[in-house]
């Protein structure tokens, strides 16, 4: 079964707790749930964690290379701001699907920009939780497609 790495970067843990207006009322435990449910019901395995620290989430993406066939990550604030997770990713062979819970282009300037987007094979936001559900269908068919 192909492995996809979910990687979710700094302040999701907190996800559930504040800000329902922006993130939904959903936990980060809720969400691994889903992406559990979903996974299995499209054929895959998943691995979902979440750092606070950018350079545990740039071990995690050495880690997916030769151990996942995909990425799913949503980098949090580092988004706008990691170049190291960028040049991270660029080592990564796989697609990378970048994942907002937020529309990050309807709000504030400084969200506009992505470092993630300039290697990410897609992106999805706005949609809430559900964008991780869209990404693994997402994955499952390109995946199958690469077969
Ligand atoms: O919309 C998204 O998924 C973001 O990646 C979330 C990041 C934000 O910095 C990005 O611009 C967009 C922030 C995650 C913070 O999550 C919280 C959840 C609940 C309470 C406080 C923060």
């Amino acid at each position: 079964m192909p492995k996809i790495f979910i990687l979710n970067g700094p302040n999701l843990n907190l996800l559930g707790q504040r800000q329902p207006e922006i993130y939904g009322h959903e936990t980060l435990d809720d969400l691994a749930r889903l992406c559990d449910a979903e996974a299995a019901r499209l054929g895959l395995e998943v691995d979902f964690r979440q750092s606070n620290h950018e350079g545990a989430l740039v071990d995690m993406i050495h880690e997916a290379r030769g151990a996942a066939q995909g990425i799913i990550l949503n980098a949090g604030a580092y988004t706008h701001t990691s170049i190291a997770i960028f040049d991270a990713l660029n080592v990564y062979d796989g697609p990378v699907i970048e994942v907002h819970i937020s529309n990050i282009h309807k709000r504030e300037p400084f969200r506009h920009h992505s470092y993630i987007a300039a290697r990410a094979d897609a992106m999805i936001a706005g949609c809430g939780t559900q964008g991780y559900a869209l990404a693994l269908a997402h994955l499952a068919q390109r995946l199958n497609a690469r077969a």
